[in-house]
């Protein structure tokens, strides 16, 4: 090649070297996540540690914010959350190729579906359900001054949104994953109408969840949420309503196979306990679970009616499982 050519090449290259780091400038690489959740597991656990919390137990009034976080004072004596052990509990969600730690607070009617009654767990929603609920939404934030030459940090929260009064059912498949996870951990209640149109209601389930980033909104700020935020939500279960995502007429949490209150989308290396016929494609996405080329919808319907069996109706095949979820038998 002749140099004149190198030059040309040697100046277009260099103009689309430029023209490149211009636009990665513009937009902002997101943090690692691994990186970015080894800071936020730090700062969820020192706000446990350094923090104790006033519980209203007020079931009669759920319109009152009833749960208040307070930073022990320097030689104070009041029992931080961290050391609550009937209170505070955790467990681990994996995504991103991490592990996430997820703590929770378990005020009232905590479902543990290895122990909780049937009826219990019968009112809690799986992770793609409906959900009326009460929430006070918080972000923690740590703050630097300088205190005689010294750098003072400390741990504060700002609360960002609050809805006492809901009106309206979320979809938990909609929402930031972390609530997804928590729900299915809690019951709803029973509520009655009162003659003046407000619904009181009682028995329903009440914690707080302490949200990495990650399973939150991670670098997109949200309203008035910073990104990258650790998200503190205190929540009232009141209502659930189910949903059927493939619309075969089976409620998703009745396609939760091992029964864990959980549902998933398939992952890449990832076995999927609730796909019957391992296709890939999980039950409560799969309009032929069993794939007997026959639609789940038809399987479930009584031949006589044309109307589908009530769900503990569906009959068996001679293996003992439910039509649908069998290929020897439609
Ligand atoms: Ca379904
Ligand atoms: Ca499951
Ligand atoms: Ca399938
Ligand atoms: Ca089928």
């Amino acid at each position: 090649m002749n140099n004149f050519f190198k030059t040309i090449l040697g100046f277009t290259l260099a103009l689309l070297v430029v023209s490149c780091s211009k636009d990665d400038e513009k937009a902002v690489p997101l943090r690692d996540y691994a990186e970015q959740y080894a800071k936020d597991i730090v700062l969820i656990e020192e706000f446990l540690q350094t923090h104790y919390i006033d519980v209203i137990d007020n079931p009669g009034a759920p319109n009152d914010q009833d749960v208040t976080f307070t930073k022990i004072p320097a030689g104070g004596t009041q029992t931080p959350i961290w050391d609550s052990p009937d209170l505070v509990t955790n467990y681990t969600v994996s995504l991103h190729d991490i592990t996430y730690k997820l703590y929770y607070l378990k005020l009232r009617g905590h479902v543990d579906r290895s122990i909780s009654s049937p009826e219990d767990i019968a009112k809690a929603p799986c992770n793609v359900d409906r959900v009326l609920a009460s929430y006070v939404g918080q972000y923690i934030y740590k703050t630097t001054e300088t205190v005689d030459d010294e750098t003072v940090e400390s741990i504060e929260i700002k609360e960002f949104e609050k809805n006492l009064n809901p009106q309206s059912f979320l979809t938990l498949s909609s929402t930031i994953r972390g609530w997804s996870e928590i729900f299915p951990r809690f019951k709803s209640g029973t509520y009655v109408g009162n003659p003046d149109g407000t619904i009181t209601y009682s028995d329903f389930g009440a914690g707080i969840m302490f949200v990495p980033s990650g399973l939150a909104y991670y670098g997109s700020s949200s309203g008035s949420i910073p990104g990258y935020s650790n998200l503190i939500f205190a929540f009232k279960l009141y209502e659930i309503q189910r949903v059927d995502n493939d619309g075969d007429g089976i409620f998703s949490y009745q396609e939760d196979l091992n029964n864990d209150g959980y549902v998933r989308a398939l992952e890449e290396g990832v076995a999927n306990i609730d796909d019957t016929d391992g296709d890939g494609t999980p039950d409560f996405l799969d309009v032929d679970d069993d794939g007997d080329f026959f639609m789940t919808k038809v399987e479930i319907k009584n031949p006589l009616t044309g109307i589908a069996y009530p769900y503990d109706q569906i009959p068996l095949c001679s293996d003992g499982k439910k039509k649908h979820l069998t290929a020897d038998c439609h």
